[in-house]
C-alpha cells in the first residue's frame, strides 16, 4: 500500500517536472496558486498562533476609575479587598462556558509612569479594558481622552488591534453619564486632541505614538479605527456589583 502510494507520487513528480521543463503554462500556473494557498494558510496559522499565545487583559485607566475594584469583582467575587494601586495587580480569570484562562492586569494609572506600565505589559495584551468613572468623566474629559488616545496611537497596541471595552463605571452613582453619551463627549475630545497632536508630531517625531487616529477626512469616530473593534459598556463595581457586560466581552474575546 505505501509503495503504491509512493509510485503514484513518483509518476505525479516526474509529470509535474516533465510539464515545467516543456513551459506547459497552465500546470505552472496551477503549481504557483497551491503554492499560494499553502503559504496564505501557513501566514494565517502562524498569526493565529502568536495571537492565542497573547493571554494578557490590560485593565486601564485614569486613578479611582475602579479599575482595582473592577479587577477584584472579577478575580475574586469581591468589592473590600484592599490591593495595591501603585503597582500592577495581575491574576487568572478563567471564563466559566468555556474554561479558557485570561491573564488580567490591573494597571496604576498615575500619569507619571502609565506609559513606562503601558510598556511593560502591552506585548502580552489579547485585549484591552478602559475603565471609566462615569460620574466625573465630563470634568476629567481631557485627562481621560488624553489617556486613551496614548493608548489607542501606540505603534505596538495599534499593530495589533486588540479589542478593546470601555467600561463606564459607577453606574450605581447618580448623575452618571451613559455609555452613549461618553462615547459622544469621548469622540468629540479625541477629535481636538488628534488636531493639536499631530501638529505636535511635525516638529518632533515620537517614536511610541506616531499613527493617526482614524480618518482625515472627517471628524473622528471610534468606528474608524477598524480592524480595532471598540465597545462601551455599562457597569458597577461596588457592592451589588454588575459587571455582567464585561464578563461577556471576556467569554467572546477569551
Ligand atoms: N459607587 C461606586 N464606587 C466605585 C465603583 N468602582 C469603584 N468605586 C470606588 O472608587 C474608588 C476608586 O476605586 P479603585 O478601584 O481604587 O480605582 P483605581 O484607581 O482605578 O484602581 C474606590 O473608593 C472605590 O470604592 C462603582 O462602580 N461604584
Ligand atoms: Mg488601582
Amino acid at each position: 500500500m505505501a509503495a503504491s502510494a509512493k509510485n503514484h507520487v513518483v509518476v505525479w513528480m516526474n509529470y509535474l517536472q516533465k510539464s515545467v521543463e516543456m513551459g506547459d503554462y497552465s500546470v505552472i500556473g496551477v503549481i504557483v496558486a497551491v503554492s499560494v494557498v499553502l503559504l496564505t494558510f501557513l501566514v494565517f496559522g502562524l498569526l493565529r498562533q502568536r495571537q492565542n499565545k497573547r493571554r494578557g487583559v490590560l485593565i486601564l485607566g485614569n486613578c479611582d476609575a475602579g479599575k482595582t475594584l473592577l479587577y477584584t469583582q472579577l478575580i475574586y467575587k469581591k468589592h473590600n479587598q484592599t490591593f495595591s494601586s501603585i503597582s500592577p495587580n495581575s491574576g487568572n480569570y478563567t471564563v466559566a462556558e468555556s474554561g479558557k484562562t485570561l491573564r488580567l492586569v490591573d494597571l496604576p494609572g498615575h500619569e507619571r509612569i502609565r506609559q513606562q506600565m503601558l510598556d511593560g505589559h502591552k506585548d502580552l495584551a489579547r485585549g484591552v479594558i478602559f475603565v471609566i468613572d462615569s460620574s466625573s468623566v465630563q470634568k476629567e474629559i481631557k485627562d481621560i481622552a488624553e489617556y486613551l488616545y496614548t493608548v489607542l496611537s501606540d505603534n505596538r497596541i495599534s499593530n495589533m488591534s486588540p479589542p478593546l471595552l470601555v467600561a463606564c463605571n459607577k453606574q450605581d452613582m447618580s448623575f452618571t453619564k451613559g455609555a452613549k453619551v461618553i462615547q459622544a463627549l469621548l469622540e468629540k475630545e479625541m477629535n481636538t486632541l488628534r488636531i493639536t497632536k499631530s501638529a505636535a508630531l511635525q516638529d518632533t517625531s515620537a517614536s511610541n505614538n506616531n499613527t493617526y487616529l482614524g480618518r482625515r477626512d472627517r471628524d473622528f469616530t471610534f468606528n474608524d479605527l477598524k480592524p480595532m473593534k471598540i465597545d462601551f459598556v455599562e457597569c458597577s463595581c461596588q457592592e451589588k456589583a454588575d459587571i455582567n457586560a464585561i464578563q461577556d466581552w471576556l467569554a467572546k474575546i477569551a
